[in-house]
């Protein structure tokens, strides 16, 4: 069966799920919020319902209730490869079920036939000024995309059914997971490789082309598929699948939602970070460290002129994760098991960071959670493979970002989910019940 057969026979047996609980159980409390949480950002509320992902604060997420290496291990493998390919993930996200090779291969050719970048498309990002952030371009890529919505189409047509809504969102949705790579690897090219465009290699995988695109040497494929999959869903509540969702329960397209989405992964508390931790990194070692192995006391020192400065660390802490992410910890083995990159210096920096940060921010008090996230351990690799324009870092997330997101908006609609509208209250209100205990 086709991918949105199997699609559609999923959503329509969960959907009585989801309707007994409101029906049946829908007073159940699940949770109380406290003054802390409404004034800090709804911290831990459990107010969003996914299954496409689940992210324990101990052990960290999981993609339709497997761990990151059961997620490796259980997919097929693209060719000559030990990764799965892109497309077999968007099958297990997207169904909960470990697809067949002949699966795998019929989203393959899906995607092929919806890789074709309309023109217009090429022609705002260049309008743009050269030196815009290249996040700027890939949300000006959605939003110019717009237009041709399938959604929005079918909202337009006057025959819209809540019923059926989500066959559009899933139209859009494989589009744009189709396109986006196509959509980074020109924005790539355009600004640092003097604008030289690559045509797509039909033969090749979602991740495989990406590298071909930006004309990256053959163990690259790897790398760009292993990132994707990592960076491509964090449960609901993180700033760019939250902003795609609530941006869509208004009935905004997916263009609107993922632009959105993707400008709230361009904060530097989001996913800009992996951008900052290079930066940090660099500084440092150019600051401490020209000619000199880097030592505790060099690292100890550098971090605490970040903390005294009232800075971030950027690439630790989270705000639910309690101990080492594990796209931290798969990355790094990645590193560890690739000679070459096991040797880098860099990554012998990076790898000294993790050994004293956790320590430092202990001492310094604050931060609930002084282990590395995803974002101190992405960079080091691109660096090693000839990425170096670590500006363009937060593109890639934003690209395997688009597979979680995408998947979240499909579900959503083929669920019914209603218009994200939580209430607000006013200072007085809360010191009156604050004083009221
Ligand atoms: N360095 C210094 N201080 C920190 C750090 C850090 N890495 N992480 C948290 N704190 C501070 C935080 O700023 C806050 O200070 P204050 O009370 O003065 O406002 C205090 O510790 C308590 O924060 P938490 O409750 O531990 O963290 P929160 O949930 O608010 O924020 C992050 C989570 C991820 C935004 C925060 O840990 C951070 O800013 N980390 C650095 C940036 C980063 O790596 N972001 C990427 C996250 C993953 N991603 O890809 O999105
Ligand atoms: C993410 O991948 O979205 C980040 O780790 C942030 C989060 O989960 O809040």
């Amino acid at each position: 069966m086709a991918l949105k057969e199997t699609l559609k026979q999923k959503i329509e047996e969960h959907r009585p799920r989801t309707t007994r609980l409101v029906k049946e159980f829908g007073k159940v409390k699940i949770d109380e919020v406290t003054i802390d949480q409404c004034i800090g950002g709804a911290r831990d509320i459990r107010s969003l319902v996914t299954d496409i992902s689940y992210l324990d604060p101990q052990e960290g997420i999981r993609f339709r209730g497997k761990t990151i290496p059961e997620t490796f291990a259980a997919l097929p493998k693209a060719p000559g490869s030990n990764y799965p390919t892109v497309e077999s993930f968007w099958y297990m996200l997207l169904t909960g079920d470990v697809p067949t090779q002949a699966q795998v291969d019929e989203v393959v050719a899906e995607w092929k036939t919806r890789q074709e970048v309309p023109q217009y498309v090429f022609d705002a990002i260049r309008a743009l000024p050269k030196d815009s952030h290249p996040m700027v371009m890939l949300s000006v890529a959605m939003l110019t995309l717009q237009k041709d919505s399938k959604f929005a189409g079918f909202y337009n047509s006057g025959k819209f059914n809540k019923m059926t809504a989500w066959e559009y969102v899933y139209e859009d949705a494989s589009d744009i997971v189709a396109r986006i790579p196509i959509i980074a690897a020109f924005i790539y090219n355009l600004k640092y490789r003097g604008d030289k465009q690559v045509a797509i290699d039909p033969k090749l995988d979602m991740g495989a082309n990406f590298a071909h695109m930006i004309g990256q040497k053959e163990e690259y494929k790897d790398v760009a598929r292993m990132y994707f999959i990592l960076h491509s869903d964090h449960e609901s509540g993180n700033v760019s699948a939250h902003t795609t969702h609530l941006v869509h329960s208004a009935l905004s397209d997916p263009y609107y939602a993922y632009s959105a989405g993707l400008n709230g992964l361009a904060g530097p508390l989001h996913g800009l970070a992996n951008q900052e931790v290079l930066d940090w990194t660099l500084k440092f070692q150019e600051k401490y460290c020209k000619d000199v192995e880097p030592t505790e006391e060099l690292i100890k020192a550098a971090l605490w002129d970040t903390l005294n400065a009232g800075q971030v660390i950027p690439g630790y802490g989270h705000a639910v994760l309690r101990k080492t992410d594990p796209r931290y910890t798969s990355q790094r083995e990645f590193c560890l098991n690739t000679p070459g990159l096991n040797e880098y210096p860099l990554f012998k920096v990076i790898a000294k960071i993790f050994e004293v940060a956790p320590g430092v921010l202990t001492e310094h008090g604050k931060t609930k959670n002084p282990w590395p996230n995803v974002d101190a351990q992405s960079g080091v690799i691109q660096m090693y493979y000839g990425l170096t324009e670590y500006d363009f870092y937060t593109v890639l997330f934003g690209v395997g970002r688009a597979l979680g997101c995408m998947a979240n908006i499909t579900w959503d609609r083929g669920l019914g989910y209603a218009l994200e509208r939580p209430k607000s209250v006013t200072t007085a209100m809360l010191e009156k019940w604050a004083e009221a205990g």
